[in-house]
């Protein structure tokens, strides 16, 4: 099983994945997080990926393609995977799809978070005071709307018209309710029974 979690910036796509993760015992593979920390290890694609990501702007197609290919490649056959944060441009979409035909797998359904712009300028600059990441300043937040908007929102047609699952969820409300209409809209996107605590993964 291939699962995407789509969203903006701070829909809390990472959030969901990492409970998903462990709730559906699924490979977590989040490209942000990959390259914070390639960037904390000071690798070159680390230091170029840094300057790129505080801008608010997104990496080259082909860096992030050769850093997915190279860990979908690791990952044991037929393992589930959630992948987080990717594909974000269209070109990422038909090298992912290319990827996946040559491991004789696809994409079977994504989760789509949608939370409007407000609340997640309010969450990012919330996680600035906190955490401190480097792309949580105001102006790269908004450059990183303005990249969703025009790149990455049209990944989502890409998947409708090649007849994937796609669930659109609000991403509205605490963790754990979020969590739960992810859960149900994944388990309808794969005609699965709705959830029922303790009753098993995908
Ligand atoms: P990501 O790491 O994907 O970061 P994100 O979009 O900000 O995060 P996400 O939606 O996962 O939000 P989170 O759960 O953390 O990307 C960072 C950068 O990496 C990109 O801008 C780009 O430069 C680069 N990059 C990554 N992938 C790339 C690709 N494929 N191609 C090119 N470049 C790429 O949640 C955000 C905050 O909200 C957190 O503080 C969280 O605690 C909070 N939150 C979550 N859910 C909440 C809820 N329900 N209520 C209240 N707060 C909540």
């Amino acid at each position: 099983m291939i699962g995407l979690i789509f969203g903006p910036p701070g829909s809390g796509k990472g959030t969901q994945a990492s409970r998903l993760e462990r709730e559906f015992d699924m490979a977590h593979l989040s490209t942000g997080e990959i390259l914070r920390s390639e960037a904390a290890h000071g690798s070159p694609v680390g230091k170029e990926a840094a300057r790129i990501m505080a801008a608010g702007d997104l990496v080259p197609d082909d860096l992030i393609d050769r850093i997915v290919e190279s860990r979908l490649r690791r990952i044991e056959p037929g393992t589930s995977v959630l992948l987080d944060g990717f594909p974000r441009t269209i070109k990422q979409a038909q090298a992912l799809d290319r990827m996946l035909a040559k491991l004789g797998r696809n994409v079977d359904f994504v989760v789509a978070l949608d939370v409007p712009e407000p609340l997640l300028v309010d969450r990012l600059l919330h996680r600035a005071a906190v955490e401190g990441r480097a792309d949580d300043t105001r102006e790269a937040i908004m450059e990183r709307m303005h990249e969703y908007h025009s790149r990455t929102a049209p990944v989502l047609d890409h998947y409708r018209r090649s007849g994937v699952p796609v669930a659109e969820v609000s991403g509205v409300g605490d963790v754990d309710e979020v969590l739960d209409r992810v859960r149900n809209a994944l388990r309808g996107a794969l005609h699965l029974p709705r959830y029922k605590p303790g009753a098993g993964g995908i």
